[in-house]
């Protein structure tokens, strides 16, 4: 039977690093973090109509593993949560920005709106609006790289209430017979919209649930960037050189409410400032300064850049057209 493992990278030493890999990793989350700030002002000024749901505090999650991936034959499907994911891939600010306004230069053309970012040719196959909807998905999208010897693996995140969804049994049990290069990935951020975690499941470890389809899981730590990336380096090996799938619970918190409507008050302030104390961008930080691979002046500076890409992206989908009346019947395939 496939075992279970504990991430035992709690705190390496970024000096094995060079500068400009962890500058990559600090700069992809400080733009999604001051992305997701600017979005949230954008929605209270009512600019971005509809559900919108921030992935502060998670940001270690998404840039972690893509740093881990080849997306040159590697895929990536998530949930609704997945402004992260398209800019980790590499998605513009500007298309996630006005894909928000509903603006038609938008990367799903305005049509689709926060939870249905989009871009085939990065091999980001999409947020997801169904709860679990991207987990069945993933596992054809698995199946079609095996099917074609790409060697390529896909990585499918979802959280923690997606996880009791039928489609994750169906998805994993298939995944494990047929041996398919798929990593399911459990955000695990303590809640499911205001429901804790301990209150809805039967288990506190998610891994464990691997043993069920005899695949290997593992527990990872969704905070530290460095040691995400190390745990799924070798995930993402083993997966492309055998052939099988993993279940992995990354351990991680959300600092928003569920979506814009959610005041959060079914937690303690002080539980919010606990996990902040991990905030991914500042353990970075604090040990590339610690090592001398950055200095405050040159934070700041990465800091003001992404803040400016975050404005620039609104400017860009203010000025951006609304779909034309007539696009309203293109790309519709039932
Ligand atoms: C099939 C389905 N059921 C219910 C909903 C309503 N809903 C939207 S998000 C959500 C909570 C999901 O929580 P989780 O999977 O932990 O992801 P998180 O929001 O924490 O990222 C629910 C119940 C839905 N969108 N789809």
């Amino acid at each position: 039977m496939a075992k279970n493992q504990e991430s035992s990278k709690k705190s390496e030493s970024p000096q094995k690093y060079d500068k400009k890999f962890l500058t990559g990793l600090l700069v992809d989350m400080l733009n999604i973090r001051r992305f997701e700030e600017k979005a949230a002002q954008m929605y209270g000024l009512k600019k971005i109509g509809g559900f919108c749901h921030l992935y502060n505090g998670q940001e270690a999650v998404a840039v972690g593993s893509v740093a881990a991936l080849d997306l040159k034959r590697d895929y990536i499907l998530t949930s609704y949560r997945d402004h992260g994911h398209a800019l980790a891939v590499g998605m513009s600010a500007d298309s996630v920005m006005a894909e928000l306004f509903g603006k038609i230069t938008g990367c799903s053309r305005g049509k689709g709106g926060s939870m249905h970012m989009f871009d085939a040719e990065r091999h980001m196959l999409g947020g997801n609006g169904i709860v679990g909807a991207q987990i069945p998905i993933a596992t054809g999208v698995a199946f079609a790289s095996k099917y074609k010897g790409t060697d390529g693996v896909t990585l499918c995140y979802f959280g923690d209430g997606a996880i009791h969804q039928g489609a994750f049994h169906e998805s994993l049990n298939l995944a494990a017979v047929w041996k398919l290069p798929a990593i399911y990935i459990v955000e695990n951020n303590n809640f499911g919209m205001g429901t804790a975690v301990r209150r809805v499941s039967s288990v506190d470890d998610f891994s464990v649930k691997a043993a069920g389809y005899d695949i290997p899981g593992k527990v990872v730590n969704g905070m530290d960037v460095l040691s995400l990336y190390e745990d799924l380096k070798e995930v993402i090996a083993d997966a492309r050189k055998n052939s099988r799938p993993w279940l992995l619970d990354v351990k991680t918190y959300r600092y928003k409410g569920h979506s814009m409507s959610d005041p959060a008050k079914y937690r303690t302030k002080e539980e919010l400032e606990k996990y902040k104390e991990q905030d991914p961008i500042l353990l970075l930080k604090a040990r590339m300064l610690k090592d001398k691979q950055i200095t405050e002046d040159e934070f700041k500076k990465f800091d003001d850049e992404a803040k400016k890409i975050a404005q620039a992206s609104v400017d860009f989908a203010e000025k951006s057209e609304e779909p034309a009346l007539e696009t309203m019947y293109e790309d519709i395939y039932a």
